[in-house]
């Protein structure tokens, strides 16, 4: 699937939202589903929960709280959970983005929780970065910690009608990065997802951020993207030899015995399996 998708490629928008949990991320990415509809955009959305394994409640949650779409032909929600392996989440997730944008969706939406490593670099994948705060939840620091400003484009703060907006809102502005003048300046929008109040401002700050990119960067970042893959795809290789084949065993005795460092071994393992010519199923 994925050899007749590459070559279509890199028409897609590919939005990526984060924020902590429960800040309303799913709840605006529907109604973002709603403005792109009603632009006669079509849209993919890939909600990925690198938590629960097998779909719990919160891969659930997202689904049901984007539910207003489901029987649209030109909206499509799919969950993408981690399976446990840590490593492949991102690169399993470009694959997904990969296939959504070469099947033909105007844009694609990522929505990850803004915890980890590996939520900041499945948000690599996206053009345009929207970080999604609430009142009361202490984000702004975590956030600065987990490096998630810098790499945002809009800043929307959710649950506008809360109590506590306006003081989370003073703080947000004070944690975000100085304005490094000329280029985009990264705008801070309220919202109240679940009644829709400031989502086409959100929407019009979407596209215009996808219009003002320059379409050599976006390529170069695509280069550099799909060779992020091949060395994926190549460790994964090389590991599934490594550990199939017993011819390997005496090389992990000998670093086993302190004959050999495990660098010296990885070299000979690879000049091993560059001298095959066909990999081995
Ligand atoms: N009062 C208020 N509640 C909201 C708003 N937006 C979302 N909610 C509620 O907040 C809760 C969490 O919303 P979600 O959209 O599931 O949040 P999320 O960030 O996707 O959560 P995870 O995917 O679990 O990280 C739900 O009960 C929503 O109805 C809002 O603007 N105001
Ligand atoms: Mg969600």
């Amino acid at each position: 699937m994925l050899a007749a998708v590459y070559g279509r490629t890199g028409k897609a928008h590919v939005v990526g939202v984060t924020g902590p949990p429960g800040a309303g991320k799913s709840t605006l990415v529907n109604a973002l589903i709603g403005e792109h509809r009603r632009a006669g955009l079509s849209v993919a959305v890939v909600a990925v929960d690198p938590s629960s394994p097998y779909g719990g409640g919160a891969i659930l949650g997202d689904r049901i709280r984007m539910s207003d779409h489901a029987l649209d032909d030109e909206v499509f929600v799919r969950s993408v959970a981690s399976r446990g392996q840590l490593g492949g989440l991102s690169s399993a997730t470009a694959r997904v983005v990969d296939v959504l944008d070469g099947f033909g969706f105007n844009s694609v939406i990522v929505e990850t929780v803004g915890a980890g490593q590996a939520e900041i670099s499945i948000m690599h994948l996206a053009q345009t970065v929207i970080f999604v705060a609430a009142p009361g939840f202490g984000d702004e620091t975590q956030a600065v910690k987990a490096g998630v400003l810098e790499i945002a484009d809009i800043f929307v703060l959710n649950k506008a009608d809360h109590p506590m907006a306006k003081k989370a809102d003073r703080s947000l502005h004070e944690a975000l990065p100085a304005s490094s003048g000329g280029g985009w300046r990264q705008p801070i929008i309220s919202t109240v997802a679940i009644d829709n109040t400031g989502v086409s401002e959100l929407f019009a700050k979407v596209r215009e951020h996808w219009a003002q990119l320059d379409p050599s960067e976006c390529a170069r970042a695509a280069t550099v993207r799909a060779q992020q893959q091949l060395a994926a795809a190549v460790a994964e290789l090389a590991s599934a030899y490594v550990s199939e084949e017993p011819d390997f065993e005496s090389l992990a005795k000998q670093v086993l015995s302190g004959q050999l460092s495990l660098k010296s071994a990885a070299e000979e393992a690879f000049h091993v399996i560059a001298s095959r010519t066909r990999p081995v199923e």
